[in-house]
């Protein structure tokens, strides 16, 4: 198997690129109508209906809304299963995410203007974050910890987890990892039913103030549904990691990287770029010599033919402007001396530098968040981080001094919308009324 070969020089290249870089979620009908109606039943019947849907879905049946709650005694019992070297790592990377999150926490800013008044933003954290973590074969204890700790940076007062539990059955690992993360009410409900009980509320289910973390079609249109009275962050896409190489990395390493986000996904994308074609076909010779060792190497083999690409480019210059184009989600500078290309780079997720930075480390413990933008909107959104979890007031404080020419300037403004309250309460904090703007 080897994924289709582009040249940037041939013609009716960027039409194939464009082709192959097109990613429509597929909007269904049926889906809306069904994710509709299990909120509206959730909203309407509370914890009688997310009972009922989570029998329903999940085969997971319990008499009363309250045995839905994982007790704290469990999570530490998960903490205590796992294997000591499981614990270390989640540890060890729970350290590291939280150190670097620390670094993105806004601080409230103020300053006064010549006439004394006082402006500035105020920073608050959100009380109540609601955290979706998907179960079955997708459930990963890293997405708890990159999901959970910048909202613990950012100071969010509660933060609360959902986790579907097929058959009762709850993953020891994504247990621990809430427990590590400080996450601190889990409950096992999953699907649409449970992005409407955290953003509705139900008697066991506390409503939360903002929705995160990835899920399946039903879980990313119910949260595109109750967003408006809550926040979400962003609808995540198949992962996707575009290389960008000189050649000089060990062409099993690169076959290997792009193995690790098509592993996700038959929809994954994974794209080589690089100006050597001797490379490109060494390259393609590792993959074909490394797919059938690898455990999921159906998942990896569809996603190679329907969406990767092995892309031969004029020289790496404009291999970052490909790249800018297509605005991955991970990006590897997979060259000896990435600092010269990263002032080009203008849109990626992640940009991961070096031959030594796989994406991998990324994914788990170097630090920044893996929750990051796909298709292509890495143009306009950013990863998750603790600037997702927390708000900006605005401040305003004006001296008497002060209110004599900014109500001057919003008497005029305001008369001129007809809006004589506005106006009038302007002019009445001047000291000389006849100086208002009113006569205008
Ligand atoms: N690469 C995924 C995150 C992940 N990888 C979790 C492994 N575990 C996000 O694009
Ligand atoms: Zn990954």
């Amino acid at each position: 198997m080897s994924p289709r070969r582009l040249d940037s020089r041939a013609p009716g290249f960027d039409a194939a690129l464009r082709q192959l870089t097109a990613w429509e979620e597929e909007l269904d009908a049926g889906v809306e109508a069904a994710v509709a109606e299990i909120i509206a039943g959730v909203r309407r019947r509370g914890d009688a209906a997310v009972l009922e849907y989570t029998a329903r879905f999940d085969g997971h049946r319990v008499a009363d809304a309250r045995e839905l709650e994982v007790a704290g005694d469990r999570l530490d019992a998960a903490l205590s299963a796992i294997a000591p070297a499981q614990r270390d790592a989640l540890e060890r990377a729970a350290e590291r995410v939280r150190d670097y999150h620390e670094r993105q926490r806004q601080q409230s800013w103020d300053y006064r203007d010549e006439q004394g008044n006082r402006l500035g933003q105020q920073i608050t954290p959100l009380e109540r974050a609601g955290i979706y973590v998907p179960g079955g074969k997708a459930s990963y204890p890293s997405s708890v910890l990159m999901n959970a700790l910048p909202a613990r940076v950012a100071g969010v007062d509660e933060i609360v987890m959902v986790v579907p539990a097929p058959k009762g059955e709850l993953n020891d690992m994504v247990l621990a990892a809430a427990r590590i993360a400080g996450v601190d009410r889990v409950f096992t409900i999953g699907g649409a039913q449970a992005v409407a009980a955290l953003a509705h509320g139900t008697e066991a289910v506390p409503a939360v103030d903002k929705i995160v973390g990835p899920g399946n079609i039903y879980v990313a249109t119910a949260k595109r549904q109750v967003f408006g009275r809550v926040g979400i962050d962003m609808i995540a896409g198949p992962s996707e990691i575009l290389v960008i190489c000189d050649g000089s990395t060990d062409p099993d390493w690169v076959a290997m990287d792009l193995f690790s986000q098509a592993e996700h996904d038959e929809n994954a994308q994974s794209i080589l770029l690089c100006p050597d074609p001797d490379y490109l076909e060494a390259v393609a010779e590792s993959i074909e010599r490394l797919l059938p060792t690898m455990e999921r190497a159906e998942i990896i083999r569809a996603s190679l033919a329907a969406r990767g690409a092995l892309v031969l480019t004029r020289d790496l210059e404009e291999a970052v402007a490909i790249s800018n184009r297509l605005a991955p989600e991970h990006l590897e500078l997979s060259v000896a001396e990435p600092e010269q290309l990263l002032p080009r780079v203008r849109h990626a997720g992640a940009i991961f530098m070096g031959p030594y930075t796989t994406e991998t480390l990324g994914d788990y413990c170097a630090g920044p968040n893996h929750v990051l933008p796909t298709a292509r909107t890495a143009r306009f959104s950013s990863p998750l981080g603790v600037y997702d979890f927390q708000k900006r007031s605005s401040l305003i404080y004006c001296s008497e001094q002060g209110v004599q020419e900014l109500g001057r300037v919003a008497s005029v403004l305001a008369r001129g919308e007809q809006l004589t309250a506005h106006a009038r309460s302007a002019e009445m904090r001047l000291r000389d009324a006849s100086d208002s703007g009113g006569a205008v």
